[in-house]
């Protein structure tokens, strides 16, 4: 592909695959082979390749095993690069060799620190042509992208774009989120357990705390971005007094005003039985499933890049003016942030907890002006996609590091390393990431993404 024949992401967007690529990816079943490991004699007999690793999107535990994993198999034989901060530093070129000695210190360590990450979105052709550029200079073979959903579409449009320089590029599933799965291949992304754990932990501590001293209500705030797994996944572990899966929130079609309601109606009940404290869990994306606050997100996504506060808000309609009036300002300010490179509203700093705790205030004072409502927010984040992997993560992550480097060395491109993990063969696989995509509308664009998992099972 020369220059002039690249595709941007909005015409990427339009068009379907290369037909050159289109068969490698479309419609493929996901392969099965046997992983390659450190020690296996053959590793030595394929032509030795020039491979680069990078971190994309936020930390998860378990990330430093993947790479310490590639550059076991790399060791010797093959010649390995860490790019430096994510998909950025592969723009700008920041490479540098890695080798087990480096990656030895990292082992079983949470977060990304090793080559740091971030979250540009690969889109236009400036980048292509940049990235095209270091992947001459250093004569890369493949580049494996560990990180999420958008980050697997960044590298499926990377791998058509690449396909020319005969540069593979394959992806490694990473997030906490729990929502990039394709069971049976591959039943969880790495790091969602570890970073529950934690959080269970977190929540277990609180429900003692409010039953040893018999004060506060605790409202928690999970990560987890759109959907609701990890507070799915804590309140079944810790059976706090209340928690909302915003994926039945919008399945059951319940207005704010109707959790408010029934937040406040759980504290007064509980107060008639001399209980006056507790534990609410509510997940991270809570507000974009409420279908009022929803439909007043996706209007002011379409208006955001006015950039005019005043002229952003004469654009909603009376319901939606009205309830963006009723949030306290500074929920007002955090829903007009700027959406995140990737178009995604930016969820973590909504501090939907303190948002809650204040209405759920007004609503009781409403009911009952004597009553005081002593509550506390609380947000279990970031703390949690850096903790260290568990021994499930550590040694998924392994294997997944064993795939991905496999796949590169075996010249696969457009692919996701998948290990099923529920079964005790740990079966390896390579699924086509076009088979994950789906369309979403995201800067007011139809984009491909790669398609979310959410809860269902409510
Ligand atoms: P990804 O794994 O999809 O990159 O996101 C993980 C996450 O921790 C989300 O749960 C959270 O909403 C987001 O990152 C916060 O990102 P940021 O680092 O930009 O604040």
């Amino acid at each position: 592909m020369t220059d002039s024949q690249l595709l941007s992401f909005s015409e990427f967007s339009k068009t379907s695959l290369d037909p050159a690529i289109q068969s490698l990816l479309q419609g493929l079943p996901p392969s099965s082979f046997s992983i390659l490991k450190a020690d296996n004699t053959n590793i030595t007999t394929l032509t030795p390749k020039r491979l680069a690793v990078c971190f994309s999107g936020g930390p998860a535990p378990g990330g430093h095993n993947v790479v310490l994993a590639i550059a076991k198999l790399c060791h010797n034989h093959h010649q390995l690069f860490g790019i430096i901060g994510g998909p950025a530093g592969l723009i700008k070129g920041q490479l540098k060799p890695l080798t087990v000695n480096d990656c030895l210190p990292y082992h079983n360590q949470g977060g990304f620190d090793l080559l740091q990450t971030d979250r540009t979105k690969i889109k236009d052709n400036s980048q292509l042509k940049a990235i095209k550029r270091v992947v001459k200079r250093f004569q890369l073979d493949a580049i494996i992208i560990i990180g999420g959903d958008d980050s697997h579409t960044n590298a499926l449009f990377l791998a058509q774009a690449l396909y020319s320089d005969t540069c593979a590029v394959i992806g490694v599933p990473k997030t906490i989120d729990g929502d990039l799965r394709y069971p049976p291949y591959l039943p969880i992304s790495f790091g969602f357990h570890s970073a529950c754990e934690l959080y269970t932990k977190l929540v277990r501590n609180l429900i003692c705390d409010t039953q040893s001293i018999l004060k506060y209500w605790h409202f928690v705030k999970l990560m987890g971005r759109s959907s609701s797994h990890i507070t799915q996944h804590v309140a079944h572990k810790t059976n706090p007094d209340l928690y909302f899966i915003g994926e039945q929130i919008a399945h059951d079609n319940i207005p704010l005003s109707a959790i408010i309601m029934q937040i406040g109606d759980t504290i007064i009940d509980a107060s008639l039985h001399n209980k006056t404290y507790g534990v609410i869990c509510i997940p991270e994306g809570l507000l974009e499933w409420v279908p009022d606050v929803k439909t007043l997100i996706e209007s002011l996504n379409k208006h955001i890049n006015l950039n005019d506060r005043s002229a952003i808000l004469k654009k909603l309609s009376s319901s939606e003016t009205a309830l963006f009036a009723s949030f306290p300002t500074y929920i007002q300010d955090q829903l007009l942030l700027d959406r995140d490179s990737h178009g995604n509203i930016q969820l973590s700093r909504i501090e939907t907890e303190r948002c809650l705790i204040h209405m759920v205030e007004a609503y009781i004072a409403d009911l009952d002006p004597t009553f005081t409502l002593e509550a506390m927010p609380h947000f279990y984040g970031y703390e949690g996609r850096c903790t260290t992997p568990n021994a499930f993560d550590a040694q998924f992550c392994t294997l997944l590091g064993q795939v991905a480097g496999s796949l590169a060395l075996h010249g696969y491109t457009g692919h996701m390393a998948a290990v099923d993990s529920i079964t005790e063969s740990y079966q390896a696989y390579g699924i086509p990431i076009a088979d994950l995509l789906t369309i979403e509308t995201r800067h007011n664009e139809q984009i491909p993404v790669i398609k979310k998992t959410i809860v269902t099972d409510f």
